[in-house]
């Protein structure tokens, strides 16, 4: 694949500024991005396309306040290769990223959608059996997770958050691993040296520091490998992530900051906290930002592409905002019928990641009936192997859960341990 540098251009219809692929004039880019004067300057900064804050202000569009607020259709400053149709788009700057995309690469990223649905439903399965605590569906986000997890060298690391877990099956976290912890049987899920990808991070945003800082430490190391944080819309509201970011960007940090705007943080709609698109947010720090179709399996990786190619040539960060949608609850604990307009839901799920990628194999002849049963296969038994797996989780002793608190005891947790130590002893007692 050629190697192309990058540069910030207009970004239609708002007046702001997105990424896009230049083929020269890597250094002017080098020296907007470096040498922004947020002062006196737009956010997304060009030398030839300066808007001075105060003129924008005015044109800022009212606050989004309706749940999933997207318009039906990709807005115009989402990057799209495949539609919902399953018409694949050409787009100059795109297409030569994904060039080695060929039918069977397709068909192994349909597979991978396919598989990761089937996971994700029986672990909502095994929730409402009673087998899980709790469960959180990542259905309808499959392109977006696979796309750019499948995007990875193995030396790159993940930092995620809960929803993630088809980024996990494709890093290849054993499928008992990810119900693990949900089955409440330990507090941690994986080794994550043995898989590139650390075990989630719930407290929200928090992970994204954790990726900037491993990426610092790969430039002290002189790797080139990757960092890429997960996180969703909600979270770039947290501190947490906005100093990952100043770090990542006054660092240069080779970190990968992948915002899966599923339009919701539980109940709150993206529109409540975002005026803009959020990844209009990034450039003020610094960092440039794409915005993709997060349903487009191929759009997200052709963007996954592009920001692990910066990174791994010194240029620094980038942000990645995949426009998507969650089709299910927050959590198994979650009742979203309170809160989803049932027409958005309905807009959304013809724009499913999976049947759009189907469309295009038919088209192509490749959707043949040996695949789709093949495909159905495999994710019948991972499935299958799953819950084999979680359902065979023995329940630790009830006392170990005092014993990775702190590295050594103290006599405050101690105290607390035969707390409940007597209290066990009453059960046993009657
Ligand atoms: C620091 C922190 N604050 C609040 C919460 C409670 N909480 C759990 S999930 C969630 C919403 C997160 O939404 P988003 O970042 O959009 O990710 P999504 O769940 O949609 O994938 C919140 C606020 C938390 N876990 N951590």
């Amino acid at each position: 694949m050629g190697r192309r540098s990058l540069a910030v251009v207009p970004w239609p219809d708002i007046g702001q500024w997105c990424l896009e692929l230049h083929k020269s004039d890597g250094a002017a880019m080098e020296r907007n991005m470096l040498r922004q004067d947020v002062s006196r300057t737009a956010v997304r900064t060009s030398a030839d396309h300066r808007v001075p804050v105060t003129d924008r202000t005015p044109q800022e569009p009212p606050l989004r306040v309706s749940p999933g607020a997207e318009p039906a259709g990709p807005p115009d400053d989402v990057l799209q290769l495949l539609t919902p149709e399953g018409v694949r788009r050409s787009h100059a700057d795109l297409d030569d990223w994904v060039a080695d995309v060929g039918d069977d690469e397709l068909a192994a990223l349909y597979e991978d959608m396919v598989v990761v649905r089937r996971l994700d439903l029986e672990a909502t399965a095994l929730q409402r059996q009673g087998e899980l605590g709790l469960w959180p569906p990542l259905l309808g986000q499959e392109a977006a997770q696979v796309g750019s997890a499948r995007a990875l060298r193995r030396d790159d690391f993940v930092f995620s958050s809960y929803r993630e877990n088809a980024v996990a099956y494709c890093r290849g976290v054993d499928l008992t691993d990810l119900v693990r912890v949900w089955r409440g049987t330990t507090a941690s899920g994986w080794d994550p040296f043995a898989v590139g990808m650390a075990t989630p991070t719930i407290i929200i945003g928090a992970q994204t520091l954790h990726a900037t800082g491993y990426a610092m430490g790969c430039v002290k190391d002189g790797a080139d490998s990757v960092a890429v944080a997960y996180f969703g819309d909600g979270a770039t509201s947290e501190g947490d992530v906005n100093e990952a970011m100043v770090f990542a960007a006054t660092f240069r940090a080779p970190v990968v900051f992948f915002c899966q705007n599923n339009q919701f943080a539980i109940s709150e709609p993206v529109g409540l906290v975002a005026v803009r698109p959020l990844a209009d947010r990034a450039p003020g720090f610094g960092i440039p930002s794409l915005r993709v179709d997060g349903n487009d399996v191929l759009a997200v990786t052709a963007a996954t592409r592009i920001a692990l190619d910066r990174a791994r040539r010194g240029e620094g960060p980038t942000f990645i905002e995949a426009v998507t949608y969650r089709r299910g609850p927050h959590t198994t604990s979650d009742d979203p019928t309170r809160y989803v307009d049932p027409a958005v839901a309905e807009e959304w799920c013809a724009k499913d990641p999976i049947l759009r990628v189907e469309r295009l194999l038919e088209s192509r002849g490749r959707l043949t009936a040996e695949l789709t049963a093949a495909v159905t296969e495999h994710a019948d038994a991972a499935a299958a192997e799953m819950r084999r797996g979680c359902l065979g989780l023995e329940a630790p002793p009830p006392l170990s859960v005092f014993d990775h608190v702190y590295t050594a005891p103290t006599s405050w947790l101690e105290r607390q341990k035969s707390q409940y130590a007597a209290y066990l002893a009453m059960f046993e007692e009657a």
